[in-house]
């Protein structure tokens, strides 16, 4: 098996920077038996944060008291283009063919009411637990832009994650690899000056062409392992393929990220002590980890068995569990139109013992069980089928904890 792909590696188009057999003497981290390190606060570097802020979030797991949840209003959806179709099974090309660029509330009305319904129901559920719940803004992705390179309509306000990074007291703006979510930033500005204003730290990664130097027009329909969509030209970066453990961060190359968006945030994040580490799994439609690899809490990460980690031996080496998802319970022609039934592991950490899941997943609640976290069951089904679960529809703004080394 390992054999089999180091030589689906060597033959990636955009080759990995080193071998597996390297990576696994030298790059990832020194991960530490069991043995979690404090921040070392007196360290200068470390100093620069400022954890009174507005915002402030170091890991997926500390204790959530205020996370932004996107809006469906105006939603579009997404046409066939080539970057659309690099993620998205071929069994479904025929929808977007039809329907790309009409709102999906027209498309498919009954389904869009018991949508918009279940993400009230949800924004419900997290103000009861305690959390502050602020809004994107219901901007219209219908209307028409043109930049240099194309022109096109948006897609939606519905999943900050894609889009913003909490790192520390720092909201980064990713970059969006589908033409059509150009400028979807505009549904977020709002509430990211709002933040700035009151303090925090705001940065926008430079934002690409994506033109057809960029994107790759020829893309296979049908790609291996490592053959993606976007070349290197620019950085890419977006916030969904990354996972925050404090002073380390875990990110992939899929279809929506490329090797110089990850060297960017590395160099960015760098002179704050945050390490950016390249994680590897096996799937030929990567577009977020977030769906492949979950960080639970400290010690305890969740893994997609269809989508095996290359890096595995790290984690057990450091004292980390890795528990596989159960399959998910998703019922047969619900219409994942966006994603694949994995968003049932997309779920989000209220804190490192209560965890918002979809309500029928019923396997994976007692897979949260056994690592001692309870679940918060929200419907999530109609949700889903514009391409997310709960840790895509949110972006959490502030954790209560600290930023420290789990590595
Ligand atoms: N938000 C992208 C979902 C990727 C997947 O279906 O696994």
């Amino acid at each position: 098996m390992l054999r089999r792909l180091v030589q689906q590696c060597s033959q990636m188009k955009t080759p990995l920077r080193v071998s597996v057999a390297q990576r696994s003497a030298s790059s990832l981290v020194d991960l530490r038996e069991g043995d979690y390190k404090s921040f070392d606060t007196q360290n200068p570097q470390y100093q620069q944060f400022n954890d009174k802020g507005p915002v402030w979030a170091c890991n997926e797991w500390d204790p959530l008291e205020e996370v932004l949840i996107g809006r469906p209003e105006n939603a579009v959806v997404p046409y066939a283009r080539v970057e659309v179709k690099a993620c998205i099974d071929p069994k479904k090309w025929h929808f977007f063919e039809k329907n790309g660029g009409k709102y999906w509330a027209d498309v498919m009305p009954e389904h869009w009411k018991k949508l918009v319904s279940e993400v009230e129901t949800f924004v419900k559920v997290v103000e009861g637990e305690g959390i502050k719940v602020v809004r994107a803004d219901a901007f219209d992705h219908g209307k028409e832009f043109k930049t240099p390179f194309f022109a096109s309509n948006g897609l939606y306000s519905a999943m900050p994650r894609d889009i913003l990074m909490v790192v520390g007291d720092e909201i980064i703006e990713a970059t969006l690899a589908w033409r059509q979510r150009y400028f979807e930033f505009y549904a977020f500005r709002n509430v990211v000056l709002d933040y700035w204003k009151r303090g925090a730290k705001w940065t926008m990664i430079p934002k690409p062409s994506c033109d057809s130097r960029l994107i790759n027009e020829n893309h296979s329909p049908d790609p291996k392992y490592g053959d993606f969509v976007t070349t290197e030209t620019e950085p890419l970066v977006e916030a969904a393929d990354f996972v925050r453990a404090g002073t380390d961060i875990f990110g992939q190359r899929s279809h929506v990220t490329n090797q110089a968006g990850i060297e960017w945030l590395r160099r960015h994040l760098a002179p704050r002590g945050i390490r950016v580490h390249e994680l590897h799994f096996v799937e030929p439609r990567a577009m977020h980890i977030d769906t492949t690899f979950a960080l639970v809490k400290p010690g305890y990460a969740l893994t997609n068995p269809k989508r095996p980690l290359l890096e595995k031996d790290k984690f057990i080496k450091a004292g980390w569990k890795l528990v596989d998802a159960p399959i998910p319970s998703v019922p047969d022609g619900h219409p994942m139109w966006m994603a694949s039934v994995w968003l049932a592991m997309n779920t989000l950490m209220k804190d490192p013992s209560h965890v918002f899941v979809e309500k029928n997943e019923v396997a994976l609640h007692k897979v949260f069980e056994k690592m001692g976290v309870k679940s918060i069951p929200v419907d999530l089904l109609h949700m889903n089928t514009i391409g997310g679960g709960f840790h895509c529809w949110t972006c959490d703004i502030r954790r209560r904890g600290k930023m420290e080394c789990y590595f």
